[in-house]
């Protein structure tokens, strides 16, 4: 009940941002989109973007399915999905942050990069044709050392996630926030870590 919850909570963030939009899109300007139905897994469980760096394994929390759907609940193909960040973030060449819905109104994004930012309203936006979807307020990554984000998975990243272990308060290991740093952020930590997840 709570996930339905934050999920309506993140869809009208979604339609609110809609409105605005479509209040200041130039006139005769088309959409494709009137309110969609769209979900956004594993990041809206997650609520917000979880980055990693590449690896040959990649973190399955770092991959996102976009699912585009209009308000009866008919797929929307060839829909351009879009994912940008705010803040400072490391991207690499790898990452997929555009891509086009498929016949089942499906489009895969891949958050490869590192990084954190916190309480910022807009961290991080998802559009479907130019149409703001989600707002994330957040976005976090095994690649933080404190200080920032070098596009490597070291030991200077485990031992702030070591530090913050057991805390909370926004910490940037708190990838699920959940409101600490524990056993479920260790296990989207530890793989990046062994497998020293590093930009390509
Ligand atoms: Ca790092
Ligand atoms: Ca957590």
């Amino acid at each position: 009940m709570f996930a339905n919850s934050r999920k309506t909570k993140l869809y009208r963030i979604g339609l609110a941002t809609l409105g605005g939009v479509l209040l200041t899109l130039p006139p005769g300007t088309a959409l494709s989109l009137d309110a969609p139905i769209t979900s956004v897994l594993p990041w809206d469980d997650l609520e917000g973007v979880f980055l990693a760096p590449s690896s040959s394994d990649p973190a399955p929390a770092s991959i996102a399915q976009v699912s585009v759907r209009t308000a009866n609940n008919v797929p929307v193909p060839n829909a351009v999905v879009e994912l940008t960040f705010v803040g400072a973030t490391t991207v690499c060449g790898d990452a997929v942050l555009s891509s086009v819905t498929n016949e089942e109104g499906i489009a895969q994004l891949r958050a490869v990069g590192g990084g954190c930012a916190n309480a910022g309203t807009t961290r991080a936006v998802i559009k479907v044709d130019g149409v703001p979807i989600r707002v994330y307020g957040s976005y976090r990554s095994p690649d933080f050392d404190g200080g920032g984000s070098d596009g490597l998975v070291t030991l200077g990243d485990l031992i702030e996630f070591a530090l913050g272990f057991g805390t909370g308060g926004g910490n940037c290991h708190d990838y699920n926030h959940d409101g600490v740093v524990g056993l479920s952020d260790l296990t989207l930590f530890g793989p990046a870590f062994v497998a020293g997840a590093a930009c390509r």
